[in-house]
């Protein structure tokens, strides 16, 4: 008896929270109609697969038909749908939909209209070996409005909402302390180092340090998962990655890590040293130090996190040691005088300003973005996570790599067989 009602709770319970939150979806106002019906269409996709009748009788509402018996037409209904052997798996399926409100988090990827068939692979990837059972929500971002060929094709492969943003101008711009003629000559000076002679490349690698974190559709997030085009995910991943850094008190997940080209940062390390001087109160305890400098801080090692892919917190770029720190730098003006990435920006910042257990080498996540690859060297975690990739060609423990700095920095257990790759 007991079991009989506590389903019947259960099954109650799923009810009310997808009829919330479809009526909720319908009657919200939003910025982008093409998102909400999207949206809609699949919440009602869930009522109509688990509770078909109820979707007939409560959508045409006006049908005279009083609380109560509502009620009691919902239970039978639900009862008559849900019962049997596919109980448990209805109710995980859409508990697992449900449960994705406890965690805000989203993928966010910037593009051009023109990387639409380069993005397109990466998102399914991540669909089908994540995201289909989590359907947590997608932002793309683009410094100009995207087509609608662009919003329509990449739409198609995602289960869950999908929203299209643009980035305001001045946050794609030159601040005005930057003296442009100069940044010209720079661009002319470094043609020869790869993308020296971008200009736009430069606005990105500023946007993705200090702005993709301020864009207001990612306002209401706490996490994101970065996508960029032409990446691969090699193996399933089974958990929700979002929750399990929330749940272990993570900030920072990467997969690979590489040395950065010298002649791109040239005073990045020294600009840092002095923003440290002058802010000692930002550097966290157990900092990661010994990651990136091989002498105590004297001089960069050049490692840092490939922040192609990056599973992380938006409060860490949001806070007020990361705020002040990107300003400092921008101000020096190196994002336009140079080339500094940002990934030697977001690491170096992590690796300094949040104690070393904060961050997290997704190891089990295979991952590729050209050319490197991360792909699971313990056999059992490859099998286990279904990969598909040659471990023979994994990153981690090669000599441009930053990976064996990594396991060592924080005195971790290297798996078995690393030697090989050495
Ligand atoms: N909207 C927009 N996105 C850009 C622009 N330049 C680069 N991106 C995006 O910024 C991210 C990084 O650019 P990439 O060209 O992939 O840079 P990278 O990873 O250093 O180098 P490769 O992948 O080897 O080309 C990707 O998600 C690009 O789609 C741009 O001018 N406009
Ligand atoms: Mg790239």
């Amino acid at each position: 008896m007991a079991i009989i009602i506590s389903k019947r709770i259960v099954r109650l319970l799923i009810l009310i929270i997808a009829s919330f939150v479809f009526f909720g979806l319908l009657f919200s106002s939003s910025s982008s109609k093409f998102v909400d019906d999207k949206t809609v269409e699949n919440t009602k996709k869930i009522l109509n697969d688990y509770i078909p009748d109820f979707i007939g009788s409560s959508l045409s509402s006006d049908d005279g038909t009083n609380d109560n018996e509502a009620a009691e037409m919902i239970e039978e209904t639900i009862t008559e749908v849900v019962d049997g052997d596919n109980v448990q798996a209805v109710i995980d399926d859409d508990v697992q939909i449900a449960t994705n409100n406890k965690v805000k988090a989203c993928f966010v990827s910037l593009v051009r209209n023109d990387d639409m068939w380069n993005i397109l692979d990466s998102v399914r990837g991540v669909e089908d070996r994540f995201n289909k059972k989590y359907q947590y929500p997608w932002i793309f971002l683009n410094d100009q409005e995207f087509s609608e060929d662009f919003k329509t094709t990449v739409s198609n492969v995602i289960n869950g909402e999908v929203k299209f943003g643009v980035i305001p101008e001045e946050h794609w711009s030159y601040p005005e302390w930057i003296d442009q003629e100069k940044a010209a000559q720079t661009r002319i000076d470094m043609a020869k180092i790869i993308y020296g002679s971008s200009e736009s490349y430069r606005h990105m690698c500023r946007f993705e340090s200090g702005f993709f974190w301020r864009h207001p559709l990612l306002e209401e997030y706490d996490w994101y998962w970065r996508v960029e085009p032409d990446t691969k995910l090699y193996c399933d991943v089974d958990y929700d990655v979002f929750k399990w850094m929330q749940d272990n008190d993570k900030v920072y997940g990467f997969t690979i890590s590489i040395h950065e080209y010298e002649s791109t940062i040239k005073t990045l390390w020294a600009t840092t040293m002095k923003f440290v001087k002058e802010h000692p109160e930002y550097v966290a305890k157990d900092n990661m130090m010994n990651f990136i400098s091989d002498d105590k801080g004297k001089t960069y090692n050049l490692c840092h996190f490939w922040s192609n892919f990056e599973i992380a917190s938006l409060n860490f770029w949001r806070s007020d040691a990361y705020r002040a720190y990107f300003d400092y730098l921008d101000h020096a003006g190196g994002f336009f005088y140079e080339r500094w990435g940002d990934a030697p920006v977001h690491s170096i910042a992590a690796a300094l300003f949040l104690p070393r257990d904060k961050v997290h080498f997704f190891e089990g996540i295979g991952y590729y973005h050209p050319p490197y690859h991360n792909c699971p060297i313990d056999i059992n975690v490859w099998t286990e996570n279904k990969c598909g990739c040659d471990r023979g060609q994994d990153f981690t423990f090669q000599g441009y790599s930053c990976g064996n700095k990594y396991f060592e920095a924080n005195n971790m257990e290297k798996p078995e067989g690393w030697e090989a790759f050495d």
